[in-house]
């Protein structure tokens, strides 16, 4: 499952501190554009197709979850707050920072402001050399040759040299320091979304729970008493086979893990929709698999108040869970608190993420990372 766009940035600058521009203009676009996943190294060249000082250019491979209009619109914001100076003519003047969508997935889009892969990159080693640092195998969607090649063809003999390489921004967060990470929360707090763009920000392997296919669920919303047992059942059954057979092929060693789930929510929907004695039956079988199942290094609890679950719920529109309630929210929010309240043993930490969005606002996805990022490390 792929969660996100990747797209690769080109950078450029003559003007002013050229290093410094492009440092500020990766950061700006990590903390309000898109996650700056690589940074290639910075190249020294001449200036190409007008008179001016020489460049520094470099390429930036970024995740996000906007479409490719709405990056160029962010990164329209990143060359305004680096001081970008357009001639009124649409001659290339010198510039303080230049940054162009290079490509956007292998996807092809002609339009009269927004054209990938860039109609000229594949003549340019300024943006070739740099592009092959962070991507050594891409593959020119329309050209179909990879970047190696096209660096071969390219017939631009300007000199382009290697200068420095710097940093890429998410070497300052670790959340690998933690080896499993299971992300918790209500329906709809969006467990899966950071799940997946974590895994992908940091090359994690992912364990998502297998929903979909419980044959109960849509019976369960439309007739609680009389499926909750067999629902419940047939989860904890499911998410015991997937987390063994799961956390078997990895190596918890090794591996960064992050999970959208964490098995002992079991526990907590069975309390809010099973009797007491149902609830009792199901609580000595739990136990037997509790026991034998890796605990995740970090449980995050993603707190979301109702009416944006609701929202939310709405906005992802599985038929079954339209008629879930306010009150059914809330009886499931409690129980994970209480929990969470009275278990040992387990590295947790509640966000409350009420009022943000980490999909589509990316200084709320920041915000988050750090949160995660500064929580206790009890393994260590
Ligand atoms: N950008 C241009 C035109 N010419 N030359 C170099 N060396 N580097 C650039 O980034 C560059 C250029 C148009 O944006
Ligand atoms: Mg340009
Ligand atoms: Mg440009």
């Amino acid at each position: 499952m792929k969660f996100q766009n990747t797209a690769i940035l080109s950078l450029g600058s003559n003007l002013g501190n050229r290093l410094q521009n492009l440092q500020d203009s990766i950061n700006f676009i990590h903390s309000h554009v898109a996650t700056v996943v690589k940074v290639s190294g910075i190249y020294e060249n001449p200036a190409m197709g007008f008179v001016g000082d020489a460049f520094y250019n470099c390429a930036i491979l970024v995740h996000t979850n906007k479409t490719a209009h709405e990056l160029l619109e962010g990164l329209q914001q990143a060359e305004q707050q680096g001081g970008r100076v357009r001639s009124a003519d649409g001659q290339h003047i010198s510039r303080t920072i230049d940054v162009d969508l290079i490509a956007f997935n292998n996807d092809v889009i002609n339009e009269p402001h927004l054209q990938v892969p860039h109609p000229r990159m594949q003549l340019r080693n300024f943006v070739l050399l740099p592009l092959r640092d962070v991507a050594p195998h891409w593959m020119h969607p329309v050209i179909k040759q990879d970047v190696n090649a096209l660096i071969d063809t390219a017939e631009d003999n300007s000199p382009c040299d290697f200068l420095m390489q710097l940093p890429a921004p998410l070497a300052n967060l670790n959340p690998e320091k933690f080896k499993y990470i299971a992300i918790e929360g209500n329906i709809g707090a969006g467990k899966t979304s950071l799940a997946g763009k974590i895994s992908e920000d940091f090359n994690a392997r992912i364990v998502l729970e297998r929903f979909a296919d419980n044959p109960f669920l849509p019976k369960f919303y439309a007739e609680p008493e009389r499926y909750a047992f067999q629902l419940e059942m047939s989860f904890l059954a499911d998410r015991y086979q997937q987390i063994t057979e799961d956390l078997a092929q990895f190596n918890l060693a090794s591996d960064f893990v992050v999970a959208d789930y964490h098995i002992f929510k079991s526990l907590i929907f069975s309390k809010v929709t099973l009797t007491e004695d149902e609830y009792k039956l199901y609580h000595k079988l739990f136990d037997i698999m509790y026991s034998e199942i890796p605990r995740p290094g970090l449980y995050v609890y993603l707190y979301q108040n109702s009416a944006t679950l609701l929202e939310q719920i709405k906005k992802r529109g599985r038929s079954y869970e339209q008629d879930i309630t306010a009150d059914y929210l809330e009886d499931i929010n409690k129980g994970y608190l209480k929990y969470i309240q009275h278990t040992t043993g387990l590295n947790v930490l509640v966000i409350d993420v009420s009022g943000r969005d980490f999909v589509h606002h990316q200084p709320d996805y920041m915000w988050l990372l750090e949160q995660i990022n500064n929580a206790a490390n009890l393994s260590q």
